[in-house]
């Protein structure tokens, strides 16, 4: 038996100096396809080698021929698992055994992926994207943004770079103007109160007790009386505790705007009828624990007497995301319009404002910012809320925190493991 082997850059070179040695004669034993010379295959030749024999007999002793009736199962398997993978195997190499055939693959795989490397570096840029990207991830989580929230915003902001840096050359200021503007369009408008011209509002604040509703109500009240002019109306439907009277009666009369005592919902319509020249009515509501069922249905009564046009749920911003969640789910069967984050100088982080958002969507209306009546209350915009979360101290068990610690965040202990499960994610994104 004759063996002889033929080399050429293709199948069909190859072949063809088969067919020029031997004609028809000519079986065809074995292919094999690799390359040549370089390092991993970057810089070499592709090279398709048969071997063959003009020996039909010795063929046919080795059951191979030139076109074999049924592929054997290897081969079979490999052309389906590469059907199911959706390559499309190059036509030179269309007839070779399935354990070449794959190998050709991932040769010419690891060879693109090689040389792509190579020309990113060439060309100056870090194939990972900057440290940057990661510190701003550190950042979210230091917040205790949740980690499904800070990763996803992070691969929009790396997506956004790529398309607006092709060439990777970008800043850390880059950076952080995509971080922010992705957190700005959480909020993207805010949802603060407005009253049109000629516009009469009645508005409600509930929550559980002690988040400061009443503050707020004040805050507001004075907002509205002081810098816009409005003639602002005061009810308190707070009866279950003298002081809590006493401590808006304490309000209005600085602020010199009515206020009304609500003893029952059976009260309120002759309540609201004495403060229907007013533009704005704030009505200040007990604080009710979301557990206690039957005092939320008679926070509900007193809402369905005064049919407001809003009401602001008060939650304290300083809680524990399940405890914000718990609130918000209790609180549900006075259908809140808006959400009123307090106490945000008391919180040690403030991505549980994210988390909430990616829950009840863009309605979050005021942060309040500390006991200071009128001025501690903003409206919470999406701006600003990038700016807390970036901004702010990150709290740390082993340093306290300090008055600006820029994008780079110390991070708590608890949040470390959870923290490198990101970086991971992140880097094989
Ligand atoms: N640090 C801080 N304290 C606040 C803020 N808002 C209110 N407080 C304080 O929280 C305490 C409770 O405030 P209130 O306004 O009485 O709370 P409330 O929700 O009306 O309370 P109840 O009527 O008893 O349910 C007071 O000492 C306020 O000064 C804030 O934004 N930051
Ligand atoms: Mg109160």
């Amino acid at each position: 038996m004759k063996l002889r082997t033929f080399k050429g850059e293709t199948m069909a070179a190859a072949l063809a100096q088969v067919k020029r040695a031997w004609g028809d004669r000519a079986v065809i034993l074995r292919t094999r396809n690799f390359c040549e010379g370089g390092v991993l295959g970057v810089g070499g030749r592709n090279v398709v080698e048969i071997t063959a024999t003009d020996d039909a007999g010795a063929a046919a002793e080795s059951g191979r021929t030139t076109a074999p009736s049924r592929e054997p199962p290897l081969v079979e398997a490999a052309r389906s698992r590469i059907g199911e993978l959706g390559v499309t195997p190059a036509r030179d190499v269309e007839r070779d055994d399935g354990p070449s055939h794959r190998l050709a693959h991932e040769v010419e795989a690891i060879r693109d992926m090689v040389q792509q490397v190579l020309s990113e570096t060439r060309r100056g840029r870090q194939p990972d994207l900057s440290d940057d990207l990661l510190a701003y991830y550190t950042r979210l989580i230091g917040q205790h943004v949740a980690d499904e929230i800070a990763r996803r915003l992070i691969d929009e902001v790396r997506a956004a770079l790529i398309e607006e840096h092709p060439t990777g050359s970008f800043s850390a200021a880059d950076v952080e103007t995509h971080v922010t503007d992705r957190i700005a369009r959480m909020l993207p408008h805010g949802a603060p109160l407005t009253i049109g011209n000629g516009q009469r509002k009645v508005v409600a604040l509930v929550g559980p007790t002690g988040v400061g509703k009443t503050t707020t109500a004040a805050k507001l009240a004075a907002q509205f009386k002081l810098r816009e002019r409005r003639r602002v109306g005061l009810i308190t439907a707070d009866t279950y505790r003298i002081a809590a009277v006493e401590q808006l009666k304490v309000y209005a009369s600085i602020l010199d705007v009515p206020l009304e005592v609500v003893m029952s919902p059976q009260d309120m319509p002759a309540a609201m009828d004495r403060l229907a020249s007013c533009d704005l009515v704030l009505i200040d509501t007990a604080g009710r624990s979301q557990r206690d069922a039957s005092r939320l249905s008679e926070l509900k009564r007193h809402l369905d007497a005064a049919r407001p046009d809003e009401v602001h749920l008060v939650v304290a911003g300083n809680v524990s995301e399940a405890a914000a969640l718990e609130v918000i789910r209790r609180f549900s069967v006075v259908a809140p319009h808006r959400l009123i984050f307090s106490k945000i100088d008391e919180a040690v982080t403030v991505g549980l404002i994210l988390n909430v958002l990616a829950h009840i969507g863009p309605r979050i209306s005021y942060l309040t910012t500390g006991q200071s009546v009128p001025n501690d209350i903003e409206p919470a915009t999406g701006r600003r809320l990038a700016e807390l979360i970036l901004r702010r101290p990150v709290a740390s068990s082993d340093a306290p925190p300090c008055a600006h610690s820029g994008p780079i965040a110390r991070i708590h202990a608890s949040d470390a493991a959870r923290l490198d499960e990101g970086k991971a994610l992140l880097r094989s994104a």
